[in-house]
């Protein structure tokens, strides 16, 4: 048999798990002080987090799905992309999300449940939370498509999760971002789990990053615990798609540190060493021990930090917390362009039950 095409992926990772970094660090990352915003954002993201699971343990917020271990990836992936970029998230997202310039109140106002929270005043024409599982690539290479017909040099970045990966939805989005060759660039957060099911048990495949290959672009892998490899290698694929170059999609690797969600509880499936090993690779404590050995971060700044983003946060929380709540009619409003009857029927009568409303249906003494 002769051999007609050969593929190999790729793997880049410039910052061990020790905070040591290679020699050949990409131009952006060789001033330690170029590094600090980065710093602060997967920071900021796992305070953040801190407060948001409090928050749905005291019934502020509803269901919460936590970034914990992969602050890299969201922060990396944005900081790479311009303004006038469109960011198509998952529902982990909201490190890259804060980097686009989305609020934290935004955040809390969509994991409340309030249809204000996916809308994004800094960052408007980033899509909202994607919870259907992937597809937002679908979406991504419509976004892209749109760019390439408008003659815009504008690129798409969508997120997806490795269990998004086994999806129709995954490989007709790709297929068709490939076909079209828009500026597409799919990054495929491997965080090793789809809820309880491990990578292992998803798919057969070596690797996230080959599925590419099957639809004829380019795949590679990233260390998606460092942010610098995160940041330079989707910053390549987004250069590229905008030079016309076409999609790419970069796996990163990571671990999910914390449960799938607030009501998901991993201690039931999963091991305490694989995660406690998963702890010694996590992405902020090796950017920090970088940052300390290049002598741009020690113990005074790290605390003077954690309080600048705890009180960001809860400045966040506050906020929220003290918007008046939405229309009652808000989460019909964003459905369809037109409301079904029977849609139409469950606003009218949800109205009734409005707070303060005179004629609702059980104030008798109104
Ligand atoms: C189409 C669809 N099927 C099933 C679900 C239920 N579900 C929610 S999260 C999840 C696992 C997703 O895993 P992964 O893509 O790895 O993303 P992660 O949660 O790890 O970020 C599933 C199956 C869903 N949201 N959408
Ligand atoms: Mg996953």
């Amino acid at each position: 048999m002769d051999t007609v095409a050969r593929f190999e992926i790729g793997f880049t990772r410039y910052l061990s798990a020790q905070g040591t970094a290679s020699p050949d660090l990409p131009p952006f990352a060789r001033d330690p002080a170029a590094l600090l915003p980065l710093y602060r954002a997967m920071v900021l993201t796992r305070q953040f987090d801190l407060k948001a699971i409090a928050m749905q343990r005291t019934g502020q917020i509803g269901t919460f799905a936590s970034a914990l271990g992969q602050e890299a990836i969201g922060v990396g992936v944005a900081s790479a992309m311009l303004p006038d970029d469109v960011l198509v998230p998952s529902y982990r997202d909201h490190a890259a999300q804060f980097v686009r310039g989305v609020t934290m109140t935004e955040s809390l106002l969509y994991w409340g449940g309030d249809e204000r929270g996916s809308g994004f005043a800094a960052a408007p024409h980033d899509f909202g939370n994607c919870v259907p599982i992937g597809t937002q690539v679908g979406h991504g290479a419509g976004v892209a498509y749109a760019f390439q017909l408008r003659g815009q040099p504008r690129v798409a970045v969508t997120i997806v999760g490795d269990g998004g990966t086994s999806k129709g939805d995954f490989y007709e989005g790709m297929n068709m971002a490939g076909a079209w060759h828009v500026p597409l660039v799919i990054v495929v957060n491997n965080n090793q789990w789809a809820i309880s099911m491990p990578r292992s048990k998803q798919t057969a495949a070596q690797t996230l990053a080959q599925k590419a290959i099957a639809a004829g672009i380019p795949g590679e892998q990233v260390d998606g615990n460092d942010v610098i490899a995160v940041r330079h290698r989707v910053g390549e694929a987004i250069a590229r798609a905008r030079a016309g170059g076409g999609p790419t999609l970069i796996e990163a690797v990571t671990y999910r540190l914390g449960d799938h969600t607030t009501a998901d509880d991993a201690s039931r499936y999963r091991d305490d060493a694989a995660v406690k090993a998963a702890w010694a690779q996590e992405p902020i404590a090796r950017l920090r021990d970088y940052l300390a050995a290049q002598g741009a971060w020690d113990a005074g700044r790290e605390e003077a930090l954690i309080r600048e983003c705890q009180q960001a946060v809860a400045a966040a929380v506050d906020a929220y917390l003290a918007l008046p709540p939405p229309d009652t009619g808000a989460m019909f409003d964003c459905l369809y362009a037109t409301l079904p009857a029977a849609l139409e029927a469950q606003r009218d009568m949800a109205r009734q039950y409005e707070v303060g409303q005179a004629n609702q249906p059980g104030a008798h003494h109104g």
